[in-house]
């Protein structure tokens, strides 16, 4: 069983029961130009991460391991977004307005998808999520009972948002979660900072954290 360097200790699993999750990995968030950087956002801080994770990805792929996509959006008559999220932030500049790469966060538009460097490939899995975490209205806990997954490994954005929230609901679900600090971003450094130390504090209250190259290492 792979064993790999993490705070607080030695995170161990399985390669039968482990999935990649890439959470929201998505234009949107992360063009220059996009909706993120249009909120005054630092892309920069989030971009850092896809050079590590189109490694993992690779290593990941080679290892034959399942792989994990998310994407945080709605769909297009916004039926899926409550009245509490769409009315959030400046007006003309809200979920479903238009944006430089399409309607902000609609499936189907240019924004909403995966940036070119970290597309899926056949056969991996997509979970579009209407909410932060991957769990809330998708398919997701179906998929890993089915696939008998115990452990994920957890990497995208935003650290303090898209990943917390999942993070959180699969360790209450039993799932053993390892954050990878180089292949997840927020576009604040102190957030970036605090929300990896809480994962890891009071002996691992919810989750692991490590960097990409000791997981690659692991896989090889
Ligand atoms: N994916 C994700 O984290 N969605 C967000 O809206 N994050 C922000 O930090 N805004």
């Amino acid at each position: 069983m792979p064993a790999v360097d993490a705070q607080p200790g030695p995170f161990s699993f399985d390669l039968d029961s482990t999935a990649l999750v890439v959470i929201d990995m998505q234009r949107d968030f992360l063009l220059p130009g996009g909706f993120g950087e249009s909120l005054g956002n630092d892309v920069s801080q989030l971009r850092r991460t896809i050079e590590p994770l189109a490694a993992l990805m690779a290593a990941w792929r080679a290892a034959g391991l399942p792989l994990i996509h998310t994407r945080e959006g709605h769909k297009p008559d916004l039926s899926d977004c409550p009245p509490a999220k769409l009315n959030r932030g400046a007006p003309s500049m809200r979920i479903g307005d238009p944006g430089t790469f399409g309607r902000i966060l609609i499936q189907g538009e240019y924004g909403h998808d995966i940036v070119d460097e970290l597309q899926p490939i056949e056969g991996e899995t997509v979970i579009d999520k209407p909410g932060k975490g991957a769990f809330y209205a998708t398919e997701l806990s179906d998929i890993l009972e089915k696939d008998g997954i115990k452990s994920l490994v957890v990497t995208g954005v935003t650290t303090e948002v898209c990943v917390h929230t999942t993070v959180r609901e699969a360790n209450d679900r039993g799932y053993e979660c390892l954050v990878l600090a180089d292949c997840v971003g927020s576009y604040f450094p102190e957030f970036q900072q605090v929300g990896l130390k809480m994962i890891a504090a009071q002996g691992g209250i919810f989750g692991w954290v490590a960097e990409s190259p000791s997981v690659i290492a692991a896989i090889q």
